[in-house]
């Protein structure tokens, strides 16, 4: 078996886990780097490691597409072509059905999609994203789903629901052919409670090594996010991981764990800080203010990050305004450090039976 989940302790819902993957051991809960393109926007391996990441995510879809499957499988993988030697997870393109629903086309088969790097067109199936994340060589494999837009009608979600359940088992009968890869399956279902707890049985049904909720997040409210994973969570099993996909800010994450979620992801902290933006232990923080112009502290001062170590507020300010990449390098480097203390503190507190003292603070600050 490529996985193995230890539960550590549970508090309430929430849950203190280990997961044992082939690159490595993962600390739940814990928060993933998003590298969609073979690297996670301005950061080097060193560095996130330094940061504490504990594995970073990759994109089956533009992977594909770039480098393409014949230069992973060139190099044995993806960590051997990044230089990341620690775990890795992929999603599988379902989101990318998502996120470029312009001209694609859904069929039994799989889906049409348009790529966004030339325009050409691209049948992604089941079959084909378990062979892309197999030529990737990841340490966990997400099945090949259908995420409803915010807002679809039941009838339309009812049809991505079960093409995510076809999707699923065909997902989970090619990756088992191929490797002993680990795999998740991903519970849909739109906003519709019949249809989240109709997809989780389904799901759930099968031998996956894990579960993610997917279909969240998309854009609708923050209590409609919340009261959805609410609901479903209890359908997912007690001994196995359980990854909400595309959760970054603070609160959400605290709300996730408070619910029993071990795993979460998103672009949020890194691109937040290329435009400037720095999460503190004390909320948000522009750092292109005036006010920092002469203000020699650090981002944080309790922080232990690269940067809070060397640089001032009065520097990275200068450098956002001279359009200077490295103020972005350095606000990343302190947003990946601030989001994997997160995570660390959230784990301690649940050893220690102070989680709920913890979430209070984090809701303080970023509600
Ligand atoms: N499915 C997949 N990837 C995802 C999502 C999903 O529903 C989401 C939804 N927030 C983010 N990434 N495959
Ligand atoms: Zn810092």
């Amino acid at each position: 078996m490529a996985l193995k989940f230890e539960l550590i302790k549970v508090l309430g819902k929430a849950r203190r886990g280990r997961i044992y993957l082939p690159h490595g051991i993962v600390e739940t809960p814990t928060f993933m780097p998003v590298g969609t393109n073979a690297n996670v926007k301005l950061m080097t391996p060193k560095e996130l490691e330094e940061v504490g990441a504990q594995i970073i995510l990759g994109n089956a879809f533009h992977l594909y597409l770039k480098p393409g499957m014949e230069v992973l499988k060139f190099h044995g993988g993806i960590n051997n072509f990044i230089g990341w030697h620690k775990p890795v997870l992929t999603d599988s393109g379902g989101f990318q059905v998502f996120s470029l629903r312009e001209g694609r086309k859904v069929t039994d088969e799989g889906v049409l999609i348009k790529s966004p790097l030339d325009g050409s067109k691209h049948m992604i199936t089941p079959e084909l994203s378990m062979e892309i994340q197999n030529a990737i060589n990841s340490d966990i494999v997400m099945a090949f789903d259908y995420c409803a837009e915010p807002g679809i009608e039941y009838d339309k979600a009812v049809r991505a629901l079960e093409l995510t359940t076809k999707w699923a088992e065909r997902s989970l009968k090619r990756i088992r052919e191929l490797s002993d890869q680990a795999i998740f399956g991903i519970v849909q279902g739109a906003f519709f409670h019949d249809l989240r707890e109709r997809s989780a049985r389904e799901i759930t049904s099968m031998e996956f090594d894990g579960f993610a909720i997917g279909g969240l997040s998309v854009g609708e409210e923050y209590d409609i996010t919340l009261k959805m994973t609410e609901f479903t969570v209890p359908f997912l099993p007690e001994n196995k991981p359980r990854y909400f996909m595309g959760a970054g800010s603070p609160k959400l994450i605290v709300d996730l764990v408070y619910n029993g979620v071990d795993i979460f992801d998103s672009v949020l902290p890194t691109r937040v800080a290329r435009h400037g933006q720095a999460l503190t232990w004390i909320g948000k923080l522009n750092i292109r203010a005036a006010k920092f112009k002469f203000d020699k502290s650090p981002i944080e001062e309790t922080c232990t990050c690269y940067t809070c170590k060397n640089f001032s507020r009065s520097y990275i300010r200068h450098l956002f305004d001279r359009r200077e990449v490295l103020g972005q390098i350095l606000l990343t480097i302190h947003n990946l450090h601030f989001m994997m203390d997160l995570s660390k503190k959230i784990r301690d507190s649940i050893e220690e039976g102070t989680f709920e003292k913890l979430r209070g603070e984090v809701l303080k600050h970023y509600d």
